[in-house]
């Protein structure tokens, strides 16, 4: 382990390629950003009008902010089906809603238009999205409060997305303590620290709104609760981007020369207090590029627009003679059937093409326009297999049906299974490329073809993996995992369980399903089970008690060993328990599936996506799991979130994800649900699936990380002008009432190489430690944070060590150098476990005005050492007695209000109260010194 870190080091290796995202960056310009409009947006051209508007300002701001580097060259705009058709739109090939770089849509509870960018891997590691509300892109009015759009906004959101930075902000702890020369003041976090301004109270009466200079909380020892840093509109700081982009001198990012490195704010903590314009550097795309010699740049944005079309997919499946093995053609029957029934959208096309060496139409393109259609497709599902692999032969044969409907492939889809190798593949690579379809992967078994991914990497499309182990629905996760990518969530089907399990004769398989109030239309029951030829026992009862048995459910064909039941209407909310007995003579492997769609247009459902922070990974770099729940854009939080990941071979690994910001997650409660996976059992493919759980009183709805700030005002001329406060929901609101819910999630599959045969080494460090807090008790410091690993957030640590010092940056920098803290009484805990330590700091005098900054390092029984955590701050700091504004001049003004619907008429009433003890006698001085309570930061 290298310690000393002039340059940044980045723990992860970061990915070369966005997920989903296909922009490319060509001579400084970005092409291929996909910005699509959701397809509930009624039509309005102003949005496409200000989008364009938009990306064109923001790709000057761009050029110059990045010293003559990037620019935005072409962007393409996803525009709704149900929007009118114009000549000019051309239709649209891989790209897709899902996939976009940049979404228009209204959240579902309404709580201002804050645009943010959807990120949870570590600095440096881009984003999922950024998403923008109809009004912020249609409302200029907001320009108060977050700037222009263009040469503001869309600029600081998409460093946020492509380059990993993080916000210079912080709502959370909006100001620290600082020493600068022997003298303790309360500062904004912000950056750079040149921004001047007034830290400001403001209450109403009505309209009629008085302000003031803050107090200080004597408890925080910070200014009071509702106190903002008003900053001077006109100032010289021209930095940050990451920070106050609405500032008119604003038009860089932080650099190391203007770089805050004291702010307690997200940038630091994730990026070993850098600037945001270091990060940027150590970014691929600045080293692939070179400054461009031009005072703009180099073209004007181009756009194109896309709209989008009904849904048009074809199955590709393999029935060579290696699909006879492992009962391989059933399940694939049992899959298939499940997409046909419960899947694919209503209004889709479908069509079937099975292979071996030769390929066949079976079912041509017929539209989903109802559930006869959806039966008479099924019986052209292959029951036999025979004969080679060609692989080719299968994808042509796919577009062929294609183009049955359609003159050009553009938008439309394939899903390619196969369990084979075949030498011939790579001569349809190029013309797959080219195709304008996109081409979802299923690869089952070991011996299917390695370059199979391939055709997904080229066309944007789903990758997955499945093995011939019965128990972990394998094919049936993947084919329920194939939803049209349209963003059109409300005719999508949800996967609400999926588990198998070996029943021994005569004994059961229980369970229980929820069925939440979001879903519980066309509701499927489906039981396999892989060796009787009469189905089980089943006994399904419903919420109100009503029970379905085996004779309630449908068997088309006791060879498939399928037994499917539809709940009419919508399925009652709450919980369906089930029992199946195994009555064969052996015991045998049954299955549970239920599917659903969104009870309600009105309802956002609770959705899952699933995904680990790579494709493909070379031991021994750790990977994350990541599981994002979420309901209309809001976080869900408090759900158990379980992880299999399963290899090619081996058994496998159950994670539990956590939200708890400590570990891999890097925010907690933002809806995301994170972990290490460090468990590699050799070569090959893996596929990830999340079980998800929400239980009663558990469930409540948060805030999106990563938002452009609202600035609440500006000090115009001497004079203090208020913003209207951003329009926050009430807890009511925010404490949604979701209930009790279920659900499964395919992460698709990603592929390990590198590891080495035989016994695995310890090479796995404790994970760094980003969540340690630091507290003065009386004349003891006591830090608290969660305990990491043996390997990564997993085991058991062997010790700690923690060092103190002046200065922030020797910390980061030299730590071994620092003082050392006796922590030979120290003993970790199991990962995930909250650790508590106090000591005594020795040879420290404490004064008004002491900073000593902490950091902590863990060390498995390997000696391998983990990173340098977050540094904390514990400061000694007695608010100034002459600045306590008593009779501080209030001036009345008068709101700029932003018209936005649900702002409240009145700001929520701050107790203000000037409870400062006095400071005269002695006594009362070193109790005040000994009760000090020393502000304290995480970051
Ligand atoms: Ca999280
Ligand atoms: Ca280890």
């Amino acid at each position: 382990y290298v310690l000393c870190c002039n340059k940044i080091t980045f723990y992860l290796v970061l990915d070369d390629v966005l997920k989903g995202s296909m922009v490319q960056l060509k001579n400084g310009g970005y092409e291929d950003i996909v910005i699509a409009i959701n397809p509930e947006l009624p039509e309005d051209h102003n949005i496409i009008r200000n989008i364009k508007d938009m990306v064109k300002e923001a790709s000057t701001y761009l050029f110059n902010a990045t010293k003559q580097r990037f620019f935005f060259k072409a962007v393409k705009i996803i525009i709704p089906q149900h929007w009118l058709p114009k000549s000019e739109y051309l239709s649209v090939k891989t790209e897709s809603y899902d996939k976009a770089d940049v979404i228009v849509a209204n959240p579902y509870l309404k709580y201002g238009d804050d645009p943010y960018t959807l990120q949870y891997g570590g600095c440096g590691e881009k984003g999922r999205y950024i998403h923008f509300t109809p009004d912020f892109l249609l409302n200029d009015t907001l320009y108060n409060i977050y700037g222009s759009r263009g040469t503001k906004v869309f600029v600081h959101e998409w460093a946020h997305l492509r380059w990993g930075v993080f916000d210079e902000y912080n709502n959370d702890a909006p100001f620290y303590v600082s020493v600068n020369s022997g003298k303790a003041s309360v500062e904004a976090t912000r950056c750079s620290a040149d921004i001047t301004g007034k830290y400001i109270v403001q209450s109403c009466t009505g309209n009629n709104c008085m302000t003031r200079e803050c107090d200080y909380d004597q408890q925080t020892k910070l200014y009071e609760a509702g106190c903002k840093f008003v900053p001077e509109k006109t100032q010289n700081a021209p930095a940050s981007i990451m920070y106050m982009q609405s500032l008119p001198s604003v038009v860089e990012f932080c650099d190391q020369s203007t770089h805050n490195e004291k702010a307690t704010n997200l940038q630091n903590k994730m990026c070993n207090y850098h600037s945001t314009w270091e990060v940027i550097m150590n970014s691929t795309d600045f080293s692939n590029t070179s400054p461009i010699n031009s005072a703009s740049p180099p073209f004007e944005t181009s756009f194109s627009l896309l709209q989008t079309k009904d849904r048009a997919v074809c199955l590709v499946l393999d029935v060579s003679g290696s699909m006879a093995g492992y009962n391989r053609i059933k399940h694939l029957y049992q899959a298939a059937e499940i997409f046909l029934l419960q899947i694919i959208e209503m209004g889709s096309w479908v069509g079937i093409v099975t292979f071996e060496s030769t390929a066949q139409i079976t079912s041509n393109l017929r539209q989903i326009v109802s559930e006869n259609v959806r039966q008479d497709l099924i019986k052209y599902l292959p029951k036999s297999a025979g004969g080679g692999t060609n692989i080719c032969a299968g994808v042509r044969k796919g577009f062929e049906v294609i183009k049955q409907k359609y003159s050009n492939l553009d938008g439309s889809e394939i899903v390619l299974l196969t369990d084979g190798e075949d030498s011939g593949m790579s001569i349809c690579l190029k013309e797959v490329e080219d195709s304008g379809s996109i081409i979802h992967t299923i690869a089952l078994g070991p011996s299917a073809a390695p370059e199979l991914e391939q055709f997904s990497d080229m066309t944007g499309g789903l990758k997955f993996y499945a093995t011939d182990t019965v128990d972990s629905n394998g094919l049936q996760d993947a084919f329920s995992g194939i939803s049209s990518g349209s963003g059109n969530i409300s005719e999508q089907s949800i996967q609400l369980e999926s588990t198998a399990q070996s029943v021994a004769v005569k004994q059961w398989m229980n369970g229980t399903v929820t069925v939440d109030s979001t879903v519980g239309k066309d509701t499927f029951f489906v039981v396999t089970w892989d060796r009787s030829t009469s189905p089980p026992d089943i006994l399904l009862r419903d919420p109100k008690g009503k029970e379905y048995r085996t004779s309630n459910f449908t068997v088309s064909d006791l060879n498939l060993r399928t037994a499917r039941l539809n709940i009419a209407g919508t399925a009652e909310v709450g919980d369906w328990l089930y029992w199946i007995q195994n009555n064969h003579t052996v015991s045998q492997v049954i299955s549970m599936i239920v599917t659903s769609r969104p009870a309600s247009l009105a309802v956002p459902p609770v959705t899952v996506k699933a995904h680990m922070n790579k494709d493909t990974n070379n031991f021994p770099n750790p990977m994350v799991i990541y599981a994002e729940v979420s309901q209309g854009f809001l976080p869900v939080l408090g759900a158990t979130v379980m992880a299999t990941v399963e290899p090619q071979t081996g058994s496998a690994v159950e994670l539990r994800l956590l939200d708890d910001g400590s570990g891999a997650d890097i925010t907690k409660n933002d809806g995301i649900y994170s972990k290490y996976f460090t468990t590699f059992k050799g070569n090959g493919r893996y596929n990830l699936k999340v079980h998800i759980q929400g239980r009663n009183q558990t469930v409540r709805l948060g805030r999106r990380q990563s938002r452009a700030l609202y600035v609440p005002g500006y000090i115009e001329n001497g004079e203090i002008k208020i913003n209207a406060p951003r329009p926050e929901v009430s807890d009511d609101e925010i404490q949604a009432k979701l209930g009790s819910f279920n659900r499964v999630a395919t992460g698709g599959s990603f592929v390990v190489k590198n590891v080495p045969s035989g016994g695995i080494i310890d090479v796995f460090p404790p994970c760094k430690i980003t969540d340690l807090e630091a507290q003065f008790e009386e004349d003891k410091i006591h830090l608290s944070w969660t305990a990491p690993g043996n390997d990564l957030d997993e085991g058991q640590a062997d010790r700690y060590i923690i060092k103190m010092s002046e200065s922030l940056l020797d910390l980061r920098n030299t730590f071994e150098d620092a003082t050392s803290v006796n922590t030979s009484s120290l003993i970790p805990k199991p990962a995930g476990t909250k650790e508590s330590f106090q000591f005594k700091p020795e040879n420290v005098t404490i004064e008004n005005g002491t900073i000593i900054y902490f950091a902590i390092r863990a060390i498995d029984n390997a000696s391998l050492t983990s990173e340098v955590s977050n540094v904390v701050q514990a400061a000694l700091f007695v608010p100034p007695k002459e600045s306590l504004p008593d009779t501080l001049p209030t001036e009345v003004i008068t709101k700029s209000v932003p018209t936005q619907e649900s702002l409240p008429d009145t700001i929520p009433t701050e107790v203000i109260t000037n409870s400062v003890p006095k400071q005269g006698s002695f006594l009362l001085r070193f109790l005040l010194m000994l009760s000090m309570t020393v502000s304290m930061f995480q970051y």
